[in-house]
């Protein structure tokens, strides 16, 4: 069996046609105020019936710049009001920023349909504005493998950082790294703005900046222990609370946190490498003094593997190392054992225990994150380790159509000519568009309709970063240590390079876009802003 795990790797204008953007806006328009039931079937025959057209396609008359540029201190942008939705997530949502409280990238990929990937403008020639820490040096720490100690230095998969706009009126950068700490810096210089607080072990995931504005911060580690650390207590993070891998019962695998979570009124989502699913009522609060307090209770937990799945896989490898995703009121997440699965939380807030709605078996790991788009459609990225048939038939990059649970793929691409080969990296949706990098170095541009591989183009590998598009510009880091912009104003064409920053190191981690900033950290050690 293949024990690599992640994070140790081997070594708007006019999109795709104005006609069909055109032609789609009535059919959206038509959608809004439905239930999202109705919505999801609707939506299924206008994809079938509208060929070629796409769900982005109303978005305005730029891609994602339908955002109004807010000022540094705070102020929301400025979107065109979604339909009604009765429910957890408005799957109309997906694309946009998470919070209405605070302005900012707050959470792996953004938003809970895990979609959302800053705020532009995206430098034009970009440069190295700073690199941290301090002069020199890196950010290194030790941790173990299979009994090995090894010097891991940087950050790596999926290390995204969080950025955004505070009542301070600085720009708050947050990440964690593979010296075992979590780092807060001011965007603008690079400074610490709190003092780098240390886990037990070295951080891989990315964090999650509180969404509703409370001074929290959540954060697993390798130490085994998922974190929620309070920012209000002066220069120190203080530890409020920990979730530790053995909190639940049974569990698979191993004890790590790689997820990011997702926090949504007042209830905390969060994935397992024990491979169990956890939901946490958080019971945020502030004490007499007005420091912010919490309460967890963790009120659900359910395995992300099934009978069915270890008879399939033949092994217990099923730790679950992507981030929980939610549109409507389904939590999609998947497992190393590459089983997809949806919980209903409809009643959650009620006392009603979630239930599972939704399994695909996708063949192999899936560390990916699952995106899901404004139609509720799922896309699904896989690595290709176990070598299984069910691989090689369901492809390496799939679409799933949750309201056919019975036969939900709609497409797939396939990656499995290697072995292991596959994807590690969470795929972007832009207009009309699905942006995804291979583990062997293609990075991929697919039609969201159709599944056709519309342009490929080589990277140096293995390409674990999640590519980020704001602005018509797709950001995809290189395992040598390049930057790549690409020009995606014209979806049908291989895009054109428009810059290249090197930076050195693999860069695995996912970059955040912010105020003509990109922030992104390397395997080299350091962390950059570059604008
Ligand atoms: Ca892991
Ligand atoms: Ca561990
Ligand atoms: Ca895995």
């Amino acid at each position: 069996m293949v024990a690599r795990t992640a994070g140790e790797p081997p070594s708007s204008r006019p999109r795709r046609s104005r006609r069909s953007r055109i032609k789609r806006q009535p059919q959206i328009r038509s959608l809004a105020g439905l239930t999202a039931g109705a919505l999801l079937v609707a939506s299924c025959i206008a994809a079938k019936s509208d060929k070629g057209a796409t769900p982005r396609d109303h978005r305005g008359d730029r891609g994602g710049t339908t955002t109004a540029a807010p000022g540094r201190s705070g102020a929301l942008t400025t979107l065109p009001p979604l339909p009604p939705f009765d429910g957890w997530v408005n799957p109309a949502s997906s694309g946009r920023p998470w919070s209405t409280k605070v302005d900012g990238l707050l959470t792996f990929r953004g938003n809970a349909t895990r979609t959302y990937y800053g705020k532009g403008p995206v430098p034009k020639a970009p440069k190295v504005a700073w690199s941290y820490p301090g002069a020199s040096g890196g950010m290194c720490g030790q941790s173990s493998v299979g009994g090995a100690s090894k010097t891991w230095c940087g950050s790596g998969w999926t290390g995204q950082p969080s950025v955004w706009n505070a009542e301070d009126g600085k720009t708050w950068v947050a990440f964690g790294a593979y010296d075992k700490a979590i780092h807060m810096l001011d965007g603008a210089t690079g400074d610490d703005l709190r003092e780098p607080r240390l886990t037990g072990d070295i951080i891989k995931g990315s964090v999650t900046v509180d969404p509703d504005g409370f001074p929290l911060i959540y954060s697993g580690s390798r130490d085994n222990l998922f974190h929620i650390y309070a920012t209000d207590r002066g220069q120190q993070l203080d530890e409020l609370w920990t979730l530790a891998a053995d909190a639940v019962s049974p569990t698979k695998w191993n004890d790590d946190w790689d997820g990011s979570a997702l926090v949504l009124d007042d209830y905390l989502f969060e994935g397992g490498e024990n491979s169990q699913f956890h939901i946490v009522k958080l019971n945020r609060a502030y004490d007499a003094a007005g420091k912010v307090t919490v309460d967890p209770e963790l009120v659900f937990h359910a395995p992300g593997w099934d009978d069915e799945l270890l008879s399939s896989i033949g092994d217990q490898e099923v730790s679950i190392e992507n981030s929980v995703a939610i549109s409507g009121n389904t939590v999609y997440f998947a497992n190393s054992g590459g089983l997809v699965q949806g919980w209903d939380i409809s009643g959650l807030d009620k006392g009603t225990a979630p239930e599972r709605v939704f399994r695909f078996w996708t063949g192999d790991d899936t560390d990916a994150t699952i995106v899901i788009d404004e139609l509720g459609m799922l896309y699904v990225a896989s690595e290709y380790e176990r070598g299984l048939e069910r691989s090689r038939t369901n492809g390496q990059l799939m679409k799933l159509d949750p309201t056919k649970p019975d036969d939900p793929l709609v497409w797939k691409v396939d990656d499995h000519d290697e072995r292991p080969g596959g994807i590690w990296a969470t795929p972007a949706l832009y207009e009309g568009m699905v942006y995804v990098a291979t583990n062997g170095g293609r990075l991929l541009g697919v039609d969201q309709m159709s599944g056709k591989v519309v342009w490929s183009k080589q990277l140096p590998g293995p390409t674990w970063q999640s590519a980020v598009v704001v602005d018509d510009v797709l950001i995809q880091g290189d395992c040598d240590g390049v930057l790549h912009g690409y020009d995606v104003s014209e979806p049908d064409v291989e895009p054109p390079e428009l810059w290249t920053v090197t930076l050195g190191g693999c860069i695995e981690s996912t970059p955040a876009v912010w105020d003509g900033r990109i922030y992104v950290g390397t395997r080299s050690g350091r962390f950059f802003a570059i604008a």
